[in-house]
């Protein structure tokens, strides 16, 4: 199969957040491939990365920064796939930064921000977009989306007893 989501982030300190995306994608049986590459400390890499995913069979990419956290408008700069940006948390200005960065992007090279930290959800994205063509796993989304309410009346229920 071919990987379709290509998981970046400009730490290895940021794989304990991003992991997430990776795992949820694990739970659609989505391939990917992950690695890190920083938007300040590797700039070749950020357009060697992004110009070369599409080549790679990749559709979506969900990358993950912090701080003045630019990879993701880097990556979206240097290609025409998607990119969700995952602000993570940072310590001084508890992520913040990390959101405003990702998420106030010049007209015309869009991200899809997600909340700080929010992993999960730009894996979750990622797959709704790769659902556009692909009925089984629109499927599958609405099985999931099942069991989270579910989840939730289950809780809900216990609550009021
Ligand atoms: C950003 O700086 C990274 O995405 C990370 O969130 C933050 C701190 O990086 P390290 O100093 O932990 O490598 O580029």
């Amino acid at each position: 199969m071919k990987t379709k989501v290509g998981i970046i982030m400009g730490s290895d300190s940021d794989l304990p957040v991003m992991k997430d995306a990776a795992k949820i994608l694990e739970k659609f049986d989505i391939s990917y491939e992950i690695t890190v590459v920083s938007a300040h400390r590797t700039p070749d890499r950020v357009s060697e990365y992004a110009e070369s995913a599409e080549e790679r069979g990749i559709d979506v990419i969900v990358a993950g920064a912090g701080g003045a956290a630019h990879l993701p408008g880097m990556t979206a700069s240097h290609t025409s796939l998607p990119v969700i940006g995952v602000p993570i948390k940072t310590s001084k200005l508890n992520g913040v930064d990390s959101l405003y960065s990702i998420v106030q992007m010049p007209g015309g090279v869009p991200v899809a921000t997600v909340g700080i930290n929010g992993a999960k959800n730009a894996g979750l994205l990622a797959i709704q977009m790769l659902g556009i063509n692909n009925q089984k796993l629109r499927d599958k989304f609405m099985k999931y989306k099942a069991e989270l309410a579910q989840s939730v009346k289950k809780t809900a229920r216990e609550l009021e007893n």
